[in-house]
């Protein structure tokens, strides 16, 4: 029999719906991570060997409604440990997927059964929290997307995942993780940047709403996104709905942010409406959508107001407890010492260590936890970026909001970018108790010595 290409790819989508694997529990699907190969720049380049969660990468894109239970076994097919953490997700610690902290690394040939609900509706992501430089940079993520009970209408709703690769000439991932001049400075920036859209979406015409969840997958790099033939709102930033959208102009994503937008496109039939990375170098093209005709003589009117999750927002600052964090080290930096496990060192001896940077003079995980506060307490953590370099600082568990300098609240977030050299206070009500990792989400700054932890008491 002659394979057409059609009725292979019909026989491999097949595939991939099967399920599962005999494992104990046949009802739970699997997320299994292994190795793979994936066409990544284009048809002329050889395909890109990557790790993928079940062959995928952006892995399969889990979507629920709110309120729902996830229930995934992860399978280690990879020659190291992994572990999955659900980004931005209001989790049981013990489903919060840190190795050494939440749960033991999953080794090779192991498996971990995650299970969970999802209290919030937004846009969130899993990825591996093990060796996260190379486990990211290499494919191991995926979106989590959890639908409202009643979704604003628009046409198209397409999870868009950008990525930052250093490729080789061959197409292949540069295999060097380790390189101190990355993690002095800005982290491992990468060649090749790309959008992946989910559904796959090349069509469009004049006046469809569309929603756009953006996911910022990558290891280290700020992402500047513009959007061309298309205007519309910011809903909503890490998951959770602004109260008063915003225009979405240029949208600045940090590694690990989300923004969700809802634009109507407003381009000529006939012409494009683009979705573009702005570089210092001018703009890249990240996905191109032809707009193929008119669906309505007028556009759809305002863009809606997504219903605010369930989350407590903060009350003044009475009585908050405060707990600073000082952010030092890098290249340009004035660092000198540091404590690392528990011994001071140089920064010679720091750097013989492959740590770089310190929170509050300690270089990678501390043994007692940046603060201990009890369910209900509220804590604010002034940051100060004393380093020459940006910074995505990531807490789990729990939302976050920034106090402005004029006392209000900045919307719910929970990776916060800091500039270099900037001064910014967040605080939250602890809800959920646990041992939360606080790191940078630059993930060459995380593995160089950015992480602590909260401690919330039950
Ligand atoms: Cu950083």
């Amino acid at each position: 029999m002659n394979l057409t290409r059609r009725s292979l790819l019909a026989s491999a989508s097949a595939l991939a719906v099967m399920p599962k694997f005999a494992l104990g529990n046949e009802d739970t699907e699997v997320l299994e991570a292994r190795p793979g190969a994936v066409s990544l720049v284009s048809d002329e380049f050889p395909a890109t060997e990557v790790w993928t969660y079940n062959g995928e990468v952006p892995g399969p894109e889990i979507r629920v409604a709110q309120g729902a239970r996830i229930k995934r076994r992860l399978v280690n097919s990879l020659e190291q440990p992994t572990t999955i953490h659900w980004h931005g997700v209001r989790i049981e610690n013990a489903m919060d997927g840190v190795p050494g902290v939440t749960q033991d690394a999953v080794q090779p040939g192991g498996e971990f059964f995650y299970d969970f609900e999802v209290p919030d509706a937004g846009t969130y992501w899993y990825h591996s929290h093990f060796n996260t430089t190379e486990q990211i940079s290499r494919g191991l993520y995926g979106a989590l997307i959890v639908e409202e009970p009643n979704p604003p209408e628009v046409d198209h709703d397409i999870t868009v995942v950008v990525d930052d690769w250093r490729l080789g000439q061959d197409a292949q991932i540069d295999p060097d993780f380790s390189q101190i001049h990355d993690w002095s400075h800005a982290g491992r920036l990468g060649n090749f940047l790309k959008a992946t859209l989910t559904p796959a979406l090349a069509e469009v015409k004049q006046n469809q709403r569309l929603r756009l969840r953006f996911i910022c997958v990558a290891t280290d790099r700020v992402m500047q996104v513009a959007m061309t033939g298309m205007q519309g709102k910011v809903v909503a930033l890490d998951g959770m709905p602004l109260a008063v959208p915003t225009p979405a102009g240029v949208l600045t994503l940090g590694p690990a942010q989300r923004a969700d937008v809802i634009v109507d496109v407003t381009g000529e039939p006939g012409g494009e409406a683009v979705i573009g990375f702005v570089g210092r170098e001018g703009n890249i093209t990240l996905a191109s959508l032809a707009i193929t005709g008119q669906a309505s003589l007028a556009s759809r009117g305002d863009i809606p107001v997504l219903r605010q999750n369930p989350i407590k927002q903060l009350d003044p600052l009475n009585g908050a407890k405060i707990a600073e964090l000082k952010m030092e080290g890098g290249a340009m930096g004035s660092l000198k010492q540091g404590i690392y496990k528990g011994e001071m060192m140089s920064i010679d001896k720091l750097i013989e260590n492959q740590q770089i940077w310190t929170f509050n003079g300690v270089a990678g995980m501390p043994d007692a936890p940046l603060a201990e506060v009890a369910l209900g307490e509220t804590l604010r953590i002034p940051i100060i970026n004393d380093t020459a370099f940006a910074h995505a600082l990531h807490l789990h568990g729990m939302h976050f909001q920034e106090v402005m300098p004029d006392g209000s609240f900045g919307p719910l977030r929970d990776t916060i970018l800091l500039l270099r050299q900037e001064r910014r206070e967040i605080a939250f009500t602890a809800s959920n108790p646990g041992d939360w990792v606080f790191h940078c989400h630059m993930l060459s700054h995380q593995k160089s010595g950015m992480i602590t932890w909260v401690k919330v008491t039950a």
